[in-house]
């Protein structure tokens, strides 16, 4: 009942051709990855030439940030409108590198997921534990805090148009993926919360994506389990044909 993600979070790669190249050349085989939804979130900068490349093709445009301002005076800053403007759909909040080399706060993401929802693009908000928080075994206490302080004030109407990721953060871009117990756990604990927060109805049909490490040859497993709704890929989503293979084991 929850069509899956899979989402390729670009990060800050690609230049003009290559971002024009590979968002062609996913666009061109959308098809193969029917009944998943697609969506491809390059830099900012770029985003309106992926937008262009991707035409009438069944993949969605998400960005990687926004600040919760609708304008003004915030040098460097993008705007929920100015996303809006170039037909941004989706926007990634809180990502770990976000949380933890720029600094951001639960309360500046939850910031940035009410000005999102207020301007109809749907947050895609992170969350996850250090590697010592979980060695700790501190994991849950971690997540329901960041789920506790990023999703503050959200609304039953706003939190169907919401997905969530969880991306425990010794698992990005090391090469260590999450085993499907430690994600499922994780996930199952986080749909709990939802139920918890708003109603077991509306918690079945909120989406939380799995990120970290995810490859082709991970992906079929981590996909199958339960309360695993899709992917949020870094590295792999760089190669269409890696990005396309996780999405057909979705
Ligand atoms: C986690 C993920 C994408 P990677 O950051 O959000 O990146 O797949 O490279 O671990």
């Amino acid at each position: 009942m929850r069509t899956p993600l899979i989402a390729g979070n670009w990060k800050m790669n690609t230049d003009t051709s290559g971002a024009r190249q590979l968002a062609s050349a996913i666009a061109s085989r959308a098809g193969e990855a029917e009944g998943t939804e697609l969506l491809v979130c390059p830099p900012t900068v770029y985003l309106s030439l992926v937008r262009d490349a991707i035409g009438d093709a069944a993949v969605g445009l998400g960005a990687q940030n926004v600040y919760p301002e609708a304008n003004g005076a915030f040098t460097g800053e993008t705007s929920t409108s100015m996303l809006c403007d170039l037909g941004v759909q989706y926007v990634i909040l809180g990502h770990s590198e976000r949380r933890h080399i720029l600094g951001e706060t639960d309360q500046d993401v939850n910031k940035k997921t009410l000005a999102a929802l207020k301007a109809e693009l749907r947050p895609i908000v992170c969350v996850g534990e250090l590697l010592e928080e979980r060695e700790a075994g501190k994991t849950s206490e971690v997540i329901r805090r960041q789920f506790e302080g990023s999703l503050a004030n959200v609304s039953a109407e706003q939190i169907i148009s919401t997905v969530i990721a969880y991306e425990p953060v010794w698992a990005i871009g090391t090469g260590k993926v999450a085993t499907t117990e430690q994600a499922e756990e994780v996930h199952a604990d986080l749909r709990n919360q939802l139920t918890s927060r708003y109603n077991a109805e509306i918690a079945s049909k909120i989406r939380i994506l799995y990120g970290g490490s995810v490859k082709p040859d991970n992906a079929e497993q981590l996909l199958s389990q339960p309360n695993v709704d899709g992917a949020l890929i870094g590295g792999a989503s760089l190669k269409a044909d890696d990005f396309l293979a996780i999405a057909a084991a979705g």
